[in-house]
């Protein structure tokens, strides 16, 4: 996602923030990102240009070696073999987000990478290798050229943003937060969080426990951390299976010889629901991810 979804996505997990969690984030943040995850989630994205972080450039996505829109899929091996990958990226931002022994300025690059990475995992160019994620395809949006990666990063969310949400990450994060609580996807977020349901408190820097994937997914983390190995988690990967799923239902669904515009007709129309989707859904992923790091539940 561009600056726009990354915002959104922070703010909208700032809302669902548990105690100790926001506690966590406006101390680690402080004033120069506003305490917000909302300003800090664009800051992978700022310095992945400098030079003393081009090696965090390729931890943005996962290329998964899949055939869309034939068929989808992302297999930790076969497209993360590396570890250099967003998956991996996660697992590693979560053991340093907590771990005690870094200083201040580690913590909170761990935080800003996690608030960042959560989010670029539902986009589902993000979780594709063909054409370099979309990159290297051409397309249009409203007549300018662009490509179907930055397409979907960007141009269809800020087209989208401008008409209908006030043109702000701010407004498009509270409308998504009202459809969350009260609206459409209110019905759906207990499924969102269903492989994060972490039940048993064990202390403030290691709130895991026994149970469905993810808590033995943190807790092996934890134990390869100790052991200098890194083990692939669970739940980053079924979102990432989620994100990569849209590419053969929608975003694939595009044949750029015969018409290449991407920001009208049944293609925006098609794309729109998808990208609220995955933003009001990463957004509150993100927010259970450190609720459970930090107060012991989602
Ligand atoms: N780093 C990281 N993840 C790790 C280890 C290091 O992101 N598991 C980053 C943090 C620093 C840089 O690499 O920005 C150098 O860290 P160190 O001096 O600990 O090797
Ligand atoms: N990107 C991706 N998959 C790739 C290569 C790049 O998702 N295989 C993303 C990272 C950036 C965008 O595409 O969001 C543009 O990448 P770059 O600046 O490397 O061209
Ligand atoms: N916290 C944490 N890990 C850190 C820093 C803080 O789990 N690396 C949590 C513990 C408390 C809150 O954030 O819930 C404040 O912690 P403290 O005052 O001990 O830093
Ligand atoms: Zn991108
Ligand atoms: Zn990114």
């Amino acid at each position: 996602w561009g600056n726009l979804g990354h915002q959104t996505i922070g703010f909208i997990a700032q809302e669902f923030l548990a105690p100790n969690a926001l506690s966590f984030v406006q101390t680690t943040l402080g004033s120069m990102y506003n305490f917000s995850l909302g300003p800090a989630a664009t800051w992978a994205d700022m310095v992945k240009s400098e030079s003393e972080f081009t090696w965090s450039k390729n931890l943005h996505f996962v290329d998964a070696e899949d055939d869309p829109p034939t068929s989808c899929s992302v297999e930790e091996i076969r497209d993360c073999a590396s570890q250099i990958c967003v998956l991996a990226a996660i697992a590693n931002y979560t053991t340093r987000v907590v771990d005690p022994t870094l200083d201040a300025e580690q913590i909170q690059e761990a935080l800003k990478f996690i608030d960042h990475f959560i989010g670029d995992i539902g986009q589902p160019l993000h979780v594709e290798a063909v054409a370099a994620g979309g990159n290297d395809i051409d397309a249009l949006c409203d007549g300018s050229k662009t490509n179907l990666h930055a397409a979907w990063d960007t141009g269809m969310l800020t087209k989208n943003v401008d008409a209908v949400h006030g043109g702000t990450s701010e407004q498009y994060a509270a409308d998504l937060v009202v459809q969350i609580k009260n609206g459409s996807f209110s019905s759906l977020t207990s499924n969102w969080l269903s492989c994060t349901s972490i039940t048993e408190p064990v202390d403030n820097r290691r709130a895991f426990s026994s149970g469905p994937s993810i808590e033995t997914d943190i807790r092996s983390l934890f134990a390869a951390r100790d052991a200098e190995t890194i083990t692939p988690l669970e739940c980053p990967l079924i979102w990432a299976r989620e994100s990569n799923a849209f590419d053969c239902s929608t975003v694939f669904n595009f044949e750029p010889e015969v018409d290449p515009e991407l920001c009208t007709g049944s293609y925006f129309t098609n794309a729109i629901p998808v990208v609220d989707l995955q933003i009001a859904k990463q957004g509150f992923r993100l927010a259970a991810w450190l609720n459970v790091l930090f107060d012991g539940s989602p």
